[in-house]
């Protein structure tokens, strides 16, 4: 099954430049950090240089952005905005091709997936959010709500681009400039993204981008002259921002980890279901905050979907991320690849069984082959901790009420997937679990209309849809 003729996309779409300089006040500029280099997950080969900020760097952001507030954007009719937004949307649109190559060899997605399901949808957030702009009077705050001033925005390394569109479409159209900072192995994307903005004649300090590991994003967040953070990525480190702004009275948003259970009850359609539980743990090689990681099924429909499972993961293609028939691309970087080998062996040492897809795996490169434990307790790791990668893990249930008691035995909430032919069951279903998005009959979709985030540890704040503009007006 996996002779098939290669169809790599090419690299140079990417106009890969050798060195990049991050975004401030409207203008590229070199950090005063010591530069950091950008590797392709998929080859171990630097793609680039990319300056960092120092301190003073983001100092000169925020004050950037700040003056690009009071004089500029935060006065300007949402009218006016509408159509800065509106022009990004589209310049993304036409430079697509070259953001999804960008997208694939710097974070190792397949190219299939950079180009329908991240760019699309990158697009898609601008527009929604540009058509808000002038309709915030509407938005049933009453007239006039306010933005909040000067927003600092910390970002992941799966969706690099569309985090930042969740985060920058709406500030920008609630009327706030943003200081943002990309994740260190995933910075180039954004950085284009910047170049866009000047392409759009975005005024100077609207929007800035600041390079560099976590130590930036550190001195971001703590910075006195912002008004508003807004953090996507592990939960120590959202609970380290949240214990550093206690006090100060400034607004924060989070969008952590998860654990999220895939419901399939024994009256679902098995085929439907095996689709969508493939996709809700090996899209984007299961680097997805909401990735359906604990399969919950029915005990007597158990043995069943896991053979129907186990032959379907079968035919998943693990290889180059830019080849169009590639499945499963790179894992993001060594330090992940490293996290979900432990985690996963973890899962051998507490008596899981595990299953390893037959696909044979690039020796170069950061891969693993996608894998699903059987016999799986709920108090083993695996069930309990995000592994952020290619690996199921398989529980079962025997009644309805046992399903939900399981798939709310997490310390987090952001995503559910309940899987039955009976509709009555879905909204029994759904106003039970706590999590702050549930999928039916299918899984990890995503609307600029719907407001997604979490419950408990996966943290708060909405993105996306109407909630999603409460994160970024005074009310
Ligand atoms: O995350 P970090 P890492 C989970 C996932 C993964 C684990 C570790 O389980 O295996 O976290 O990933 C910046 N102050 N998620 O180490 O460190 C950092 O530079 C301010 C789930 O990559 O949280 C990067 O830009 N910023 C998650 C961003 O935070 C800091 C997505 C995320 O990196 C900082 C990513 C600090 N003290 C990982 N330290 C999701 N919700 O989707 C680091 N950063």
């Amino acid at each position: 099954p996996f002779e098939y003729a290669p169809a790599p996309e090419s690299a140079d779409i990417a106009n890969l430049r050798p060195a990049y300089q991050m975004f401030v006040d409207g203008k590229f500029v070199d950090g005063a950090g010591e530069p950091m280099k950008t590797v392709n997950p998929a080859t171990e080969e630097v793609l680039a240089e990319v300056t960092t900020a120092a301190a003073s760097d983001v100092d000169r952001a925020v004050r950037a952005a700040r003056r690009a507030y009071d004089r500029v954007w935060g006065r300007m009719p949402g009218a006016e905005r509408a159509k800065y937004l509106f022009r990004i949307a589209r310049l993304i649109q036409e430079r697509s091709r070259e953001l999804a190559v960008l997208e694939t060899l710097d974070n190792g997605k397949p190219i299939r997936e950079s180009r329908d399901a991240d760019l699309p949808t990158v697009a898609a957030h601008f527009f929604h959010h540009a058509g808000w702009a002038d309709k915030l009077d509407y938005a049933g705050y009453g007239p006039d709500p306010q933005p909040l001033g000067v927003a600092a925005q910390v970002i992941p390394w799966n969706f690099p681009l569309l985090m930042l569109a969740w985060k920058i479409a709406p500030a920008l159209a609630c009327g706030n400039t943003v200081v943002l900072k990309p994740a260190e192995t995933t910075p180039l994307t954004a950085l284009v993204f910047a170049e866009i903005c000047q392409q759009a004649e975005l005024p100077p300090g609207v929007v800035n981008i600041v390079t560099g590991a976590g130590e930036v994003g550190a001195e971001l967040v703590a910075h006195d002259g912002v008004d508003k953070v807004a953090f996507t990525g592990s939960t120590d480190v959202g609970k380290r921002i949240q214990r550093g702004l206690a006090g100060t009275g400034r607004r924060l948003s989070l969008e952590l980890g998860g654990k999220a259970a895939n419901i399939v009850f024994d009256d679902a359609p098995l085929d439907q279901a095996v689709e969508g539980v493939v996709n809700g743990i090996f899209f984007n090689q299961g680097h997805v905050c909401c990735a359906g990681s604990r399969l919950l099924v029915q005990e007597s429909v158990a043995e069943e979907l896991v053979a129907r499972l186990r032959d379907r993961i079968g035919t998943l293609r693990i290889g180059d991320p830019l080849d169009k028939n590639t499945d499963v691309g790179a894992i993001n970087s060594r330090a992940q690849l490293d996290r979900i080998t432990e985690l996963a062996d973890s899962g051998d040492a507490e008596g899981a069984s595990r299953w390893t897809s037959p696909c044979p795996v690039p020796e170069r490169g950061y891969f693993f082959a996608p894998t699903v434990f059987s016999d799986v307790q709920q108090s083993m790791r695996i069930a309990r901790e995000e592994i952020f990668g290619p690996v199921l893990s398989v529980l079962t249930f025997r009644t309805p009420d046992e399903a939900i008691a399981k798939a709310n035995n997490t310390p987090y909430g952001l995503s559910a997937g309940i899987w039955t032919e009976k509709g009555s069951r879905i909204l029994w279903a759904a106003s039970r679990v706590r999590a702050g998005v549930v999928w039916a009959n299918t899984f990890n979709r995503f609307d600029p209309t719907a407001p997604f985030g979490g419950y408990q540890e996966s943290g708060f704040g909405r993105e996306g849809g109407r909630a999603g503009l409460e994160a970024y007006l005074n009310v």
